[in-house]
């Protein structure tokens, strides 16, 4: 299904490509592997044609990802040589203003945007949003087919779309798996995607620290709403205590929701002084994305976020439970 907001095809995106010369592509704040695989493809096929792009992308890529960039951690405005002019602003992988970070004021001049996320305030001229699509990489392989219809994907092109899916997908076990997703995929491992290493290092591998802190939250989460709700709040503080980073706290939501019969699990995580990110997930029909739109945030139905001040963090917390019907 193609979003409303949609307005362009693949083939609008390719000619927009091809028009361009100097192209910056923003991927989302806390990185995953599908903005990055998304970015990544992106910029090596515009180099293909002979053009400039530059990746970007407001925080540090973690470590647990950088055998997707070859150990490159940072890509910034900055990488963009002053005397370049730009004449293509694009993102990848992202739904709102807010998750272009220290970059938010780059957000009117994105003119193009390709994405799967469905709830959005991040708007172009140009969009193609395709919440069909298990992962925005699976969009990409659709531009790279008609861009270049003949020629075969690189290893490395293929692995970081590879990436994308199998991340997006939990490793192709949520419900946006579809039979497509599959098709792409096998197509990616005929063209060398090493999918046993990808898979590895995205779900098999974890830093000590994201450890620790998984082991902190299984034992600090609550379960509320008679144990439907798995509930879990880190300080600031904790992070000197326990040991760990922004980054390794990516798994800890999946952690807390794989306890027997917990429909909805929420992380409430202290990012500075004033603010919570809060992040939810789903096993029951509720639109979780809308619910997390009213508190400024988005993502997908079974998974989304939203960031609120520090002071109103526990009633945000109830008010994300109430919605999903549950007293609370
Ligand atoms: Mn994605």
């Amino acid at each position: 299904m193609i979003n409303e907001l949609s307005n362009t095809s693949i083939s609008g995106i390719a000619k927009t490509l091809l028009r361009s010369k100097n192209v910056v592509i923003f991927m989302h704040e806390n990185p995953d592997a599908d903005t990055i695989g998304s970015a990544l493809v992106i910029a090596s096929i515009l180099e293909d044609l002979g053009k400039k792009a530059y990746p970007v992308c407001c925080d540090k890529i973690p470590t647990s990802l950088l055998f997707m960039t070859n150990g490159r951690r940072d890509y910034t405005i900055d990488d963009v040589p002053s005397d370049v002019d730009i004449d293509l602003y694009m993102s990848t992988d992202v739904a709102s203003k807010n998750q272009l970070g220290k970059y938010k004021d780059y957000s009117d001049k994105v003119q193009l945007c390709i994405d799967h996320h469905s709830i959005r305030d991040l708007t172009a001229k140009k969009m193609f949003i395709d919440t069909n699509s298990s992962a925005c990489t699976e969009i990409i392989y659709r531009v790279m087919l008609r861009l270049f219809p003949k020629r075969k994907l690189s290893q490395k092109t293929a692995s970081l779309l590879y990436a994308g899916l199998a991340a997006d997908t939990g490793g192709f076990r949520y419900l946006n798996t579809t039979p497509y997703t599959h098709k792409v995929a096998a197509k990616l491992i005929e063209y060398g995607a090493d999918h046993a290493l990808i898979c590895h290092e995205l779900f098999e591998t974890k830093s000590k620290n994201a450890l620790a802190v998984e082991a902190y939250a299984q034992e600090h989460v609550q379960y509320l709403c008679d144990g439907k709700v798995a509930y879990v709040k880190l300080y600031l503080e904790d992070r000197t205590k326990v040991g760990f980073e922004d980054e390794d706290t990516y798994d800890v939501i999946n952690t807390i929701r794989r306890a027997e019969g917990v429909q909805i699990a929420i992380l409430a995580r202290q990012r500075d002084d004033e603010t919570f990110k809060i992040s939810t997930r789903a096993q029951c029909n509720v639109n979780l994305a809308s619910i997390c739109a009213e508190l400024g945030g988005g993502g997908h139905p079974g998974a989304a976020g939203c960031s609120v001040n520090k002071k109103d963090v526990d009633e945000s917390v109830k008010y994300i439970i109430r919605k999903c019907g549950f007293d609370v």
